[in-house]
């Protein structure tokens, strides 16, 4: 008897010490503490963790900050970071109550600059979590900041981090022409934009295919020319609430209305805009892109544009003029006499530059800078300097001799052609988002310096609201970091894939349905 309940207490002891091991091993494998997405400029973590109560936590403004409660865009940051911090917290209890438990002071916020919008400004934060406080010039490196704040498991990694973007143009393209996307989809894709640190949503809005854009001085362009004329628009209000919806996030709304190809559906609402197309002698009934012959054009563009100018707030436009076909131009009489007229001889690069000069400096007239596809530098089109050219297209070399000759021309530009995000592969195509090195092109500090950054676009071909997430993220991830972080010190794959891994759960727990990189699982499917 003796014998067997000395066994059992030895049993029970030995499990004891067994099951205590085997939680301390599941404590110390912890994921790595630097597992933030995208990498901080300057972080360093101990492995000292402090325990954080959602019950007592608060944000709050420094006494310090000249950002005050009042300021919409942090007092609605500290609003949404909240549930995102504690993610199951709110789940488990009431909503409402964290907003009547004792507030005792965590985060301290420091903002100094007030800019309605987040317009492109460069701003440089710092979080220091050890002293929970934060400092940035702007709300919106306040808000960034936010977001930077690294918390797992309500533990807090005694941390510093200093942190600033690489680019300032982090930007990423939804097609609502292709397919229309209905508003919550696009939120929701602000939303984890956000989390990505991305800053510019370029929402190439209306295209071949479809014209949802409900336009109050051209009605006629989206009753006839969307998908459906009431169900398959964007009203003024949807408009401004995805313009609101960006800001509280600090995402600037790019939007595009690409022409003079790519207009397709603008001629169902504007008769007379598109260039009629002939066979022989006679119309075919088909139609090209806007007619640049006609003055009518350029008043129907002028007036759209007013009205694009003033619904919304960025200082950019982007014009497209874009993968622009000859074909048509060259079968219509009325352009060719206008081609005779103007002395462009048979050369219709020269017609396409003349509508794009003319559009460009209409847009110029409305205080706004005009971004265009590199289509319009390729064809040598004279353009104001301020303008900003879009990569798009070519191999690796050709992308590196574009970039070298457009900014020894001293423009501005952005590059999307290494982000292709719409095309699919089998396997872990995030790595080559990933490796993209925007400078490494032959150029001078001063040439380097007006790559403003990079834009993942999303063509909508085959893509609509049930893709549209798992096909974004977490792939669009790899080319936020690439766009946010230093070089040197965040430039390897394999360091990344475990971070990656790891922000990829943490989206799935804010509702992302970002999809898997590879075998595995997530804490929060058991946990
Ligand atoms: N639509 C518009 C598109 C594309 C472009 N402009 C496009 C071209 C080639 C590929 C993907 C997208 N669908 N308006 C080019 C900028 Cl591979």
């Amino acid at each position: 008897h003796i014998n067997s309940i000395v066994f059992l207490l030895l049993f029970i002891m030995l499990s004891y010490y067994l099951c205590s091991f085997i939680v301390l091993i599941m404590f110390f494998s912890l994921p790595a503490v630097n597992a933030v997405w995208p990498m901080p400029q300057l972080i360093s973590s101990s492995t000292d963790r402090y325990p954080l109560s959602p019950r007592q936590f608060i944000f709050q403004y420094a006494s310090g900050s000249s950002a005050k409660s009042g300021c919409s865009v942090i007092d609605s940051a500290f609003k949404r970071y909240f549930p995102l911090i504690f993610v199951d917290y709110l789940k488990k209890t009431e909503k409402h109550m964290y907003r009547t438990f004792s507030m005792q002071p965590m985060l301290n916020v420091y903002a100094s600059i007030h800019l309605s919008f987040p317009f492109s400004v460069v701003d440089k934060l710092s979080v220091s979590s050890g002293q929970a406080s934060l400092r940035a010039k702007t709300v919106w490196g306040a808000l960034r900041g936010n977001k930077t704040i690294h918390i797992r498991h309500y533990f807090v990694n005694k941390t510093e981090i200093d942190d600033f973007p690489r680019f300032k143009f982090r930007g990423l393209l939804l097609d609502t022409s292709r397919h229309y996307l209905p508003l919550p989809a696009i939120l929701k894709t602000l939303d984890a934009m956000s989390y990505n640190k991305f800053n510019v949503f370029h929402w190439h809005i209306v295209d071949d295919p479809s014209f949802p854009y409900q336009s109050s001085t051209f009605p006629g362009l989206s009753s006839k020319g969307a998908f459906h004329p009431s169900t398959h628009v964007y009203s003024q209000t949807d408009v401004s609430r995805v313009i609101s919806h960006a800001r509280l996030r600090g995402i600037r709304v790019l939007p595009e209305f690409d022409s003079p190809g790519h207009t397709q559906s603008w001629g169902k609402g504007q008769p007379g805009l598109l260039t009629s197309c002939y066979k022989g002698s006679v119309p075919s009934g088909t139609f090209g892109p806007v007619n640049p012959a006609m003055s009518s054009s350029y008043q129907f563009i002028s007036r759209l544009f007013k009205e694009v100018a003033s619904v919304f707030p960025d200082p950019y436009i982007h014009l497209g003029g874009d993968e622009v076909d000859f074909t048509c131009w060259k079968s219509n009489p009325e352009v060719r006499g206008f081609m005779q007229k103007m002395g462009f001889g048979t050369d219709y690069t020269k017609l396409e530059s003349y509508y794009m000069e003319n559009i460009i400096n209409l847009t110029k007239t409305l205080n706004k800078t005009s971004i265009v596809w590199q289509d319009v530098f390729d064809n040598h089109e004279k353009i104001p300097e301020e303008t900003v050219l879009h990569i798009w297209k070519g191999s690796p070399a050709q992308i590196q001799q574009e970039l070298s000759d457009i900014t020894l021309a001293g423009y501005r530009v952005i590059l999307s052609a290494p982000w292709y995000i719409n095309h699919i592969a089998y396997g872990q195509d995030w790595t080559t988002y990933y490796n993209v090195q925007p400078l490494n092109f032959t150029g001078s500090e001063q040439q380097k310096s007006l790559v403003i950054g990079g834009e993942v676009c999303m063509w909508g071909e085959y893509v609509d609201a049930t893709n549209l997430s798992p096909r974004l993220w977490p792939r669009a991830s790899a080319a936020a970091e690439r766009l946010w972080s230093d070089e040197k010190t965040t430039s390897s794959v394999t360091d990344a894939f475990p971070r990656l891994t790891d922000f990829r759960c943490r989206l799935l727990r804010r509702g992302i349905q970002a999809e898997p990189l590879f075998v595995g699982h997530c804490r929060h499917e058991y946990e």
